[in-house]
């Protein structure tokens, strides 16, 4: 029996992740869980994301995954040294890869980063920067009104490039050439963000450099699969069934199988 890579997120925003993984290692073996009664995290408290994020990792364990993949920027942002501290296996988040492509990137040394207020709040893409390069200076600057655009299919009407125009004047005035999109959702409004910065900035997809970190570290451990036959992925979510499979089978190009979750027990009686 295959080893699986369990990959979560606050909704349905990492399967991007899933889609990019699929298609770097499609012999993988992909169990994805999917917040989808309680999304947005990113206006959430850390401390619930925190809480919440545990009881998704909690969930993903007993299917005995050779890595756990956050594919959500938010809890990545504010809990993946809690995570690590609970299980044994490699952890992967999005922050890490997507600062270390901008590092390579950048050559003015000046990054962007954009993401959910629980994301830009933490300072997490700020400080993995730092680390990477002590002297990068890192402009980071929330973006709440992005998510509900992308999630009503809104990726290049008036209203969406009025509101990332707006949304993104306090970047312009600075001389960043390398943006980094810090939450799942922002690549579909790559083109809009692209046309508003000018295409001296790079946009940074934090999906593609996290399944090119997968790759590697599942390569390096010797923990690639190996079978012949293509693996049969899958999926979970905590909220409206109908919804997810419908967003899921449209974005990934095929059929899924998924299983509803049930969080809270209801009371009887
Ligand atoms: N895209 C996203 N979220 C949605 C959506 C979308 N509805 C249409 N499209 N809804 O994320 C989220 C609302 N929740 C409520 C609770 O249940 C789950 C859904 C971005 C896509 C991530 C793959 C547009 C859309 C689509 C398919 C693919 C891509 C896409 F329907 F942007
Ligand atoms: N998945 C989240 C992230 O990448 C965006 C959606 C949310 O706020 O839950 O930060």
């Amino acid at each position: 029996m295959q080893q699986p890579i369990a990959i979560f997120d606050s909704g349905v925003g990492g399967l991007t992740v899933v889609k990019e993984v699929m298609r770097q290692l499609p012999r993988e073996k992909v169990i994805y869980f999917g917040d989808t009664a309680r999304t947005p995290y990113g206006p959430r408290p850390a401390e619930e994301v925190v809480r919440f994020t545990r009881e998704m990792v909690d969930y993903l364990i007993q299917f005995r995954p050779k890595m756990i993949v956050a594919a959500c920027n938010t809890s990545t942002a504010v809990a993946l040294d809690d995570i690590r501290s609970r299980v044994a296996v490699p952890v992967v988040g999005v922050i890490h890869p997507g600062a270390r492509a901008a590092n390579g990137r950048t050559q003015s040394g000046i990054v962007g980063v954009i993401g959910t207020e629980g994301t830009i709040h933490s300072g997490a893409y700020e400080q993995a920067l730092k680390q990477l390069s002590p002297n990068i200076e890192v402009v980071s600057l929330a973006c709440p009104r992005f998510v509900p655009l992308v999630e009503q299919g809104n990726f290049r009407s008036e209203e969406t490039l009025e509101t990332v125009r707006s949304s993104l004047v306090p970047l312009m005035e600075t001389r960043l050439d390398t943006l980094i999109l810090g939450c799942t959702h922002y690549p579909f409004l790559s083109e809009t963000i692209s046309e508003i910065m000018g295409s001296s900035v790079a946009l940074i997809n934090s999906a593609d450099e996290t399944a090119r970190e997968i790759s590697t570290i599942l390569h390096d451990r010797g923990r690639l699969a190996r079978n012949d036959e293509l693996p049969v992925h899958q999926f979970f979510c905590s909220g409206d069934p109908l919804m997810f499979k419908k967003i899921a089978q449209q974005w990934l190009g095929e059929q899924i199988a998924l299983t509803p979750v049930v969080w809270q027990v209801p009371k009887i009686g």
